[in-house]
């Protein structure tokens, strides 16, 4: 194993047992409790092992600064405030899916903090400030909106919308942070020249092409509903099935229509996540309530998947004398990344370049300021699950990769 190699897997054993579930493999971190405020911890020693003062933008984001917020140097940062801009903006999230894998968010930030020890090494000398970022709440596990963070700092969500989110025990977005979201802050995303954003691939396209590292072209559009199917809730017993307003009925069919209407798109649905009342094994459900997970190529392919979904589960509804409401939670447009700075980057590299369907707060981000994505490649293409994987040979390519994309953005 190289050096790097090995530095990489002491620094990723120092994370990867917090919030592992012991039973499942996979990883319980959602956004602002136990185990991601303990890697937010980690998130800040690793910054002050390496001089890198964190501030925050008073939306749960964090930001290690190599050069200003009073590091000063490198480069012109010590001229403070806006003026320090030109700034190169790197990392990605902590929090995960529930039972999730160990790399998607993770890696990006280890990753960061590697390559930046790799530009020290070789004496490197930024002029312009390098800047470590943690996002909060990038996949809308606890609060239900993806890249909470990235939204709230670029202004894509309103900070009194984003206050208000509820999790699953009803505690608010602001009672976690344990203030109300700042919102977007000009004066700090303004000092942010170009972000880049390395992830461990969710797919297998670097498999396929014998690539350790990727560069990213493009993210579909994609979004969230919420289906919300109510009947009457009866006795499984007593109640003649013919007398029955049965909202499972309803959400069996929801599902299977999401499928087959995905499948006639070449798109992609899913409905991964059910609430049941009164979820008793001898009650006919009162409401079932699930979400819709949709995402294609282009834009309107996915509004006419929604709205066929939409159509074919109304009009079961009509049918089992269910009562439906479609309730949109997110949406995120295409994005696609910087075609300069990917094409840059990719000739640097000599790297692939590949699409992909997972959201990332680069994709926020890719609105407001040039942003471009490296991946990593994961063996199993598996991800959003305990097989999600990478072998520590390639992470350490993918710090390599990270570091010449920094050098050749923060360093001419
Ligand atoms: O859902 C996504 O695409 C991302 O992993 N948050
Ligand atoms: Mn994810
Ligand atoms: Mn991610």
């Amino acid at each position: 194993m190289s050096d790097l190699a090995s530095r990489f897997r002491a620094s990723w054993d120092e994370i990867a047992p917090v919030g592992r579930d012991a039973d499942s493999g996979g990883y319980l971190r959602y956004a602002l409790t136990a185990p991601e405020l303990r890697l937010r911890e980690w998130f800040r020693a690793q910054a002050e092992r390496r001089g890198m003062p964190v501030s925050t933008d008073g939306n749960g984001n964090l930001f290690a600064w190599w050069g200003d917020q009073n590091g000063n140097p490198p480069g012109d940062a010590g001229q403070g405030g806006a003026a320090g801009g030109g700034a190169v903006l790197t990392g990605s999230h902590l929090d995960s899916v529930p039972h999730g894998g160990a790399y998607d968010g993770p890696l990006g930030i280890v990753s960061a903090f590697l390559a930046v020890d790799e530009l020290r090494a070789a004496g490197a000398d930024p002029v312009r400030p390098v800047v470590v970022a943690a996002f909060v709440e990038e996949e809308g596990a606890r609060f239900g909106v993806p890249c909470l963070g990235s939204r709230l700092l670029t202004g894509e969500i309103d900070p009194d919308r984003a206050a208000g989110l509820r999790d699953a025990a009803g505690v608010s977005f602001a009672d976690a942070l344990g203030a109300r979201p700042a919102g977007a802050d000009p004066a700090l995303s303004d000092r942010f020249a170009t972000f880049v954003e390395l992830h461990v691939e969710q797919g297998r396209a670097l498999v396929d092409a014998g690539a350790p590292v990727g560069v990213a072209s493009a993210i579909w559009p994609h979004g969230r509903w919420r289906f919300e199917l109510r009947g009457e809730g009866n006795h499984a017993g007593t109640t003649r099935m013919a007398d029955r307003r049965d909202p499972m009925l309803t959400f069996a069919f929801t599902v299977l229509a999401a499928n087959k209407e995905a499948r006639l798109r070449g798109a992609h649905a899913t409905v991964g996540r059910v609430a049941v009342e009164p979820n008793a094994t001898n009650a006919v459900p009162s409401t079932v309530t699930c979400w819709l997970d949709a995402r294609a190529a282009a834009p309107e392919t996915l509004r006419e998947l929604v709205e066929a979904v939409h159509a074919k589960a109304a009009e079961r509804a009509r049918r089992d004398g269910t009562e439906l409401t479609v309730t949109p939670e997110s949406a995120t447009p295409p994005v696609a990344f910087d075609a300069g700075l990917t094409g840059r980057l990719a000739e640097l590299l000599a790297a692939p370049v590949l699409p992909t369907g997972a959201g990332h707060d680069a994709g926020v981000l890719a609105a407001r300021l040039p942003t471009a994505m490296l991946f990593v490649r994961n063996p199993t293409g598996v991800s959003h699950s305990p097989a999600e994987s990478a072998t520590d040979d390639d992470c350490a390519a993918g710090v390599v990769a990270l570091a010449r994309v920094l050098e050749e953005l923060a360093c001419r």
